[in-house]
């Protein structure tokens, strides 16, 4: 059977219990992910040599990593041809292209060095979202950056995150769409503090700095990303949550929630509705820890599936940024980009393809007999049929079938770069 004559079947037995799949196919295609530049060469960048800090680790050694700018474009392009819809790419400060002797450390760095990029996204239809970088440098000193108690560390990383600021206005009008800036940073301590408050106290007053340069909050939406531990700052974040989320409230920016930040046992999907009914928006970190915050590629599972459905059901496509955040070393890049990309595309389907409506009100009246009897029938309903159909309405590979083009180009292209 061909695959039109599976999505009208499929369309038929999705409409038997009030579900339009042509709608939500309409949907589908038009919600924009931010893609992370990172997952291509395990976070490295291009501006400094010398090994991923800040409690982050890529691990493993798969070949073919993208060595340059040209090699990681590459990449980018090769990974849009695979998934459906139009996206926007997010960058780190430390992928910086500097000219031949044009080098600017972190403090100084100016729209120019990201000119290739805005060239890039410009021609793909891309827009751009930032973040500074605020890891792998030698100005992080003991792990510390926009809390250290060092004047001089606060004050190049303050001087850092206004020129990142900069740089996102740049993009925003470049590409004539906002561009979500997102803080995080490692600082923290590996064994019990002697104080928890006054590294937060420096880190609120130099997050004031940053913000307080005059910028068009139009165009720049910042963001702040809290994580309740890292690798080496296992016992203290100074970015905790209750940090973050009352920070952003009182200063009007975003708080972002990276479902790898939390203790094992708490949910993302369960915070989505308490900060929707207090924040006009807020902004995610799709990933998947696995133990710890590891940053595995995003599957579908059943976290991934209920984030989604947490969007969807609520309502608030127009409220909630998403972007994606995970970098695996062990296998294909460009498999690990597609696989978590699709996935969480997958996953919003799903979403859009769940009578909720149904399912409130049977939950409102007490019937939750008929609730988990139809969800878990709902659970070998045909969403392949219609995602296989949306793939090839959009001109890109149905099922595995994109599988052997990565394999491909992993022969012809990173098996040369050695
Ligand atoms: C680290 C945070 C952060 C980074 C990226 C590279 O734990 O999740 O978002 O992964 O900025
Ligand atoms: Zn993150």
């Amino acid at each position: 059977m061909t695959t039109a004559l599976r999505y009208e079947s499929a369309r038929e037995i999705y409409k038997a219990i009030g579900v339009d799949t042509d709608e939500a196919m309409r949907i589908l295609k038009d919600i924009s992910i931010s893609i992370h530049c990172w997952q291509g060469d395990d976070v490295n960048g291009f501006d400094h040599e010398g090994p991923l800090s800040g409690g982050i680790q890529a691990t493993g050694n798969y070949r073919g990593k993208a060595r340059t700018p040209d090699e990681l474009m590459a990449d980018i392009d090769k990974v849009l041809g695979l998934v459906l819809g139009k996206h926007k790419l997010n960058l780190h400060a430390n992928y910086a292209i500097f000219e031949k002797g044009g080098f600017a450390d972190r403090d100084e760095l100016k729209p120019e060095h990201f000119a290739k990029w805005v060239s890039f996204a410009k021609e793909r239809g891309l827009g751009l979202d930032f973040n500074p970088t605020f890891f792998s440098h030698e100005m992080v000193k003991d792990g510390f950056t926009l809390s250290s108690p060092d004047k001089a560390v606060r004050d190049f990383w303050i001087r850092h995150g206004q020129a990142c600021i900069r740089i996102a206005e740049y993009f925003a009008e470049e590409l004539n769409q906002p561009c979500l800036m997102n803080i995080w940073i490692p600082d923290g301590y590996k064994d019990i503090p002697a104080d928890r408050l006054s590294p937060r106290a420096r880190f609120k007053d130099s997050l004031d700095r940053i913000l307080g340069i005059n910028y068009d909050k139009a165009k720049v939406i910042v963001c702040l990303e809290s994580k309740v531990f890292g690798i080496g700052v296992e016992a203290y974040t100074v970015g905790s949550a209750e940090f973050t989320v009352n920070y952003a409230a009182e200063k009007g920016i975003l708080s972002l929630m990276d479902n790898g930040h939390y203790h094992p046992t708490e949910m993302v999907s369960d915070k989505i509705s308490s900060m929707l009914l207090f924040q006009d928006k807020i902004a995610l970190h799709v990933t998947r820890p696995m133990r710890w915050d590891s940053d595995h590629v995003v599957l579908l599972d059943d976290e991934t599936k209920e984030i989604a459905a947490e969007i969807i059901r609520n309502n608030a496509l127009d409220r909630v940024f998403i972007g994606l955040d995970f970098f695996d070393a062990s296998i294909n890049r460009i498999s690990a980009w597609t696989v978590g990309i699709r996935n969480f595309q997958k996953a919003l389907l799903i979403a859009l393809l769940t009578p909720h409506p149904e399912y409130k009100k049977y939950q409102d009246e007490g019937r939750f007999t008929e609730l988990m009897a139809l969800r878990e029938e709902l659970k070998l309903y045909p969403i392949g049929d219609v995602w296989n159909y949306l793939c090839q309405e959009e001109g890109v590979p149905e099922k595995e079938d994109w599988l052997s083009q990565v394999l491909e180009y992993e022969r012809d292209i990173l098996a040369k770069r050695i």
